[in-house]
Order: C-alpha cells, then sequence, then structure tokens
C-alpha cells in the first residue's frame, strides 16, 4: 500500500527523493509524454444536442470523468516514478492550507530543496530557485503560446491572475455536495454536484454563497500558479501533480464519506450510462485500458492518504453526523 503524504508533512529525504524521480524521468525522455496526454485529451465528448467544439467537454475535463481520468494520470506517473526510486509517492498540496498564510509564496511547496518558487517579471515570469529552473539547466520547457512571453523555461505568476487560493471554507461547498454530478454534466455555473464544484465550475452567478469572484477550487489553483499552470499543457510545471493530488484526496475523503453515510447509493459516481461518450461508468479512461468504474476505490489500487489536517476535520464532522443517524433513524441534518 502506498501512502501519499502530505507536501507538509515529508521529510527532506523524502522531496529529495521525488524530485529526483521527477529530473530522472524527464532526462530519459518519459516526461513529456504526460504533458501530451494531458494535452491530446481535448477530444470532444458530446451529445447530439451539444456544442461541436472540443472546448465544451472533453476526456478528461468538463465533465464527470474529470475526477477518475485524473487519478489514473496519477497513478500513470506514481507508478514510473517508483521504478527509478521505489519509495517515492506523489505528495498532496493542500492548497487551503496556504491559503491562510500572509504569503502564500512562502509556503514549503516552494522552497528551493522542492518546487522552487515564483517566477520574475524582468526574467518572463521564469522561476529562479530550485531544480526545476530554467538556469539549473534540468527541466526544459517549451515557450508557453504567449507572444508576450516567447521564450522557454518554466514559468509562475503568483496571484497575478487571481489574487487568492481556494479556502477551506471554499472547499466545504464542494464536500458538502451529494451528488457525484448532474445532468446536463457539464461546465455550467448552475449544474449540481461534487465534480463540477471541485473543478471549479460554480461561480458566484450559480451561487450566492460563493465568496470570491471568478473560477474556483481545482481551476482558481491553476491560475492563482499562473504561467505554465495556465494552458492544457499544464503538466509542465510539475506542481500540477501535486495540486491534483489534493484534488484526489478531497474525491477519495468524500468518497469515504458518503460510503460510510449512504452506502446505497454506491458507486456514487454518475452517470452509470447514457452520458457523454468516455464519462460513464464504464468507460475506458483513455488513452490507458483501465474505466471509470475500475478506479472508484482508492484502496483496490493500492493507495491511501495520509490523514492531513484537512481530513480528520472532514471526517469528524461527518462522524459526528453518522452517530447521530444511526442512534436516530428520524435523524435529518
Ligand atoms: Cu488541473
Amino acid at each position: 500500500m502506498i501512502t501519499r503524504k502530505s507536501v507538509n508533512t515529508m521529510s527532506d529525504a523524502e522531496k529529495a527523493t521525488f524530485v529526483h524521480a521527477l529530473l530522472e524521468l524527464k532526462s530519459r525522455g518519459e516526461y513529456d509524454k504526460f504533458v501530451h496526454w494531458h494535452h491530446h485529451v481535448m477530444i470532444p465528448t458530446i451529445l447530439p444536442y451539444e456544442p461541436r467544439d472540443a472546448n465544451f467537454r472533453n476526456g478528461a475535463h468538463r465533465g464527470p470523468a474529470f475526477l477518475p481520468w485524473h487519478r489514473e494520470f496519477l497513478m500513470q506517473l506514481e507508478q514510473e516514478l517508483r521504478t527509478i526510486e521505489p519509495t517515492t509517492f506523489i505528495p498532496f498540496w493542500d492548497w487551503t492550507a496556504d491559503a491562510k498564510l500572509p504569503d502564500p509564496a512562502s509556503a514549503p511547496i516552494w522552497a528551493d530543496n522542492f518546487m522552487g518558487g515564483n517566477g520574475i517579471e524582468s526574467d518572463e515570469w521564469r522561476v529562479q530557485t530550485g531544480q526545476f529552473a530554467h538556469k539549473a539547466g534540468k527541466w526544459p520547457v517549451p515557450p508557453l503560446p504567449d507572444d508576450d512571453l516567447p521564450g522557454p523555461g518554466l514559468k509562475r505568476q503568483f496571484g497575478r491572475i487571481l489574487p487568492s487560493l481556494p479556502t477551506e471554507e471554499d472547499l466545504k461547498l464542494a464536500s458538502a455536495e451529494f451528488f457525484y454530478d448532474t445532468p446536463n454534466y457539464d461546465r455550467s455555473p448552475f449544474t449540481i454536484g461534487f465534480r463540477n464544484r471541485l473543478e471549479g465550475w460554480v461561480t458566484q452567478r450559480g451561487d450566492s454563497r460563493v465568496k470570491t469572484p471568478g473560477s474556483q477550487l481545482h481551476n482558481r489553483v491553476h491560475l492563482w500558479v499562473g504561467g505554465n499552470m495556465e494552458p492544457m499543457t499544464s503538466p509542465n510545471d510539475p506542481v500540477f501533480f501535486m495540486h491534483h493530488c489534493f484534488v484526489d484526496k478531497v474525491w477519495a475523503d468524500w468518497q469515504a464519506v458518503q460510503l460510510a453515510e449512504n452506502p446505497d447509493a454506491a458507486p456514487h459516481y454518475a452517470p452509470e450510462r447514457d452520458g457523454p461518450p468516455s464519462h460513464n461508468l464504464g468507460d475506458q479512461l483513455k488513452p490507458w485500458t483501465r474505466k471509470v468504474q475500475d478506479v472508484i476505490s482508492v484502496t483496490k489500487l493500492g493507495y491511501e492518504y495520509e490523514a492531513g489536517p484537512s481530513g480528520p476535520m472532514l471526517m469528524s464532522v461527518t462522524k459526528d453526523a453518522i452517530r447521530r443517524r444511526v442512534r436516530n433513524p428520524f435523524w435529518a441534518d
């Protein structure tokens, strides 16, 4: 069983091992296929009455398969990293913890011994510190599709597009959702469900309880980091995987709560069938072989999440609720 830890509880040795595995994978020419997989999954998977537009929905985003596709994607990377460093794992970046810091740029994830820090404007927003910095010469990244920033190298622009990371309070709006996803299984701000919330499409337009304008949760983190995290080639920034690892942990926590509270509604995924192609429970997670239904249980897949600060907090609230329900069958929250 692989235990994925928080970036904030990893030892320096574990960080060094993880960084080494990434750099080695890159030098072997095996990392860039992850960027291409993410980029090329832009296959439109639309229902007959929907617009013929790849941006409407694709096999990995803006629909129910967002979470299972990225779960498989993370496992594919982790498996390859472990052929280089057999004890390594993908750590999760709890951005709600960093949102509490006076300066999230000072968080451990951006330290010199890990992901390196923000970019600087005088150098086309290239990252200056750590092993992934352009000048360290170990992490080649092609130019962004941006005429104003024509040069290569890893780039970040913390807080420039959106000024803040999502908070614990923001995340609770997603964790409190009962349905995994609902028709039309899209990215409308009005589409109800855990997946659409966590992906970040339910904005103030769709729900007045949302505190900050603009993109939420998963999407907001891509935009807050900026630079290479903006386009569909976002795995060019290795922080992509730590971000998505936390998204996957939030899903795993939600699944555990749902299984405890509403076991009859398992597998807690929708649609089971007749939804957009590539997004149904029995559909294949392209370009790999596993199907959505094969990646529902993290335990069956052979990994678990270390109980980070957000885990027990979410669970303890819910455990109380479960206890109340078990004791009193007529209880309603
Ligand atoms: Cu993402």
